[in-house]
């Protein structure tokens, strides 16, 4: 998507200067792995406008696969605009009604894209967009799984999109297909109905060998596993400037753990460094460091407790 937002604080009507920013919880996630050095693909529909191009462009320059990034001439490219309206309270407001991405389809999804591929990464918004999104979320798990490709979930539940039914139920049965399981606080206590983490994690886990995640924002993240229940202290960061794109970016750092093999909590540790880069700047993409950046700051970032 395309993200519009201002760098000051008031109500979106009465800003005189909005920013163009690149968003969308899939594409920021491809675009802090790309930066880390990773081969990543990318899966999405955009409209022949200015903004589809002005996305395609994007992506291209991060040196993400663009192969199954199709533009269309029959929608539009969807569009979100922030508005922080008081330093605490972050309005979003969708442009995204029968856009470019909710016209996918399972029918484009080629099965040889999982040959050879590690990871999988779906996040809750995708099945949220239309009937269409959800078969094609649920055939790539399918694919994925057929091919031994590990599936990542982020939940990422945006209620602006669909009712809390379907999204409870379609969300449990993306987490009962998942090997790893990244969600917020709320998220998993939405889909778990429980409200103790301890609780949240065993409810959440439907299979033994599934990882559990689940991030708190300034309090340390959990991570269940194998019956195991551990914290992980989070970065400290003062000057919090723009909180969204967070959980995108941990799951980068996270998954580029998996990818250099690190132990799940180290993976953690990344997934938090990211995040804590990310918003410490305006956009879901503008704060996602190289590897050489992120490496640096991984050293300042647990230095007091290493
Ligand atoms: O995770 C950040 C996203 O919320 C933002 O980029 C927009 O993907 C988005 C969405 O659908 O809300």
């Amino acid at each position: 998507m395309v993200i519009f937002q201002s760098q000051a604080i008031g109500n979106l009507e009465d800003l005189p200067q909005i920013y163009q920013k690149i968003g969308g919880a899939e594409s920021n996630f491809a675009t802090g792995l790309a930066r880390l050095g990773h081969q990543v693909s990318y899966m999405s529909k955009l409209g022949n406008d200015p903004f589809g191009r002005r996305i395609l462009k994007s992506i291209k320059s991060e040196g993400i696969d663009t192969t199954h990034l199709k533009m269309t001439e029959s929608a539009q490219t969807g569009l979100l605009f922030k508005e922080q309206k008081f330093s605490d309270v972050m309005n979003v407001y969708y442009y995204r009604k029968d856009s470019a991405a909710s016209h996918m389809q399972k029918e484009e999804l080629p099965e040889d894209i999982f040959e050879g591929l590690k990871y999988l990464h779906v996040t809750g918004v995708t099945p949220a967009l239309s009937s269409s999104c959800k078969e094609l979320v649920f055939k790539a798990i399918e694919l994925a799984r057929k091919h031994e490709v590990k599936i990542v979930f982020d939940p990422n539940i945006r209620f602006k999109l669909w009712e809390k039914e379907e999204a409870f139920e379609v969300l449990n049965a993306i987490a009962v297909r998942a090997d790893y399981i990244l969600a917020g606080i709320e998220e998993a206590a939405f889909l778990t109905n429980q409200t103790e983490v301890r609780e949240i994690c065993q409810t959440l886990q439907k299979n033994a060998q599934q990882i559990i995640v689940i991030k708190r924002g300034k309090e340390s993240t959990v991570l269940y596993e194998h019956g195991h229940y551990k914290e992980i202290p989070v970065v400290n960061v003062a000057n919090i400037v723009d909180p969204v794109g967070a959980g995108d970016a941990f799951a980068a750092g996270f998954v580029h753990g998996l990818l250099l093999n690190c132990r799940h909590e180290e993976s953690v540790r990344y997934g938090n460094s990211l995040g804590a880069r990310v918003i410490q700047q305006y956009g879901d993409i503008d704060g996602l460091p190289t590897l050489e950046e992120f490496n640096e700051g991984l050293k300042g970032d647990f230095t007091s407790d290493v």
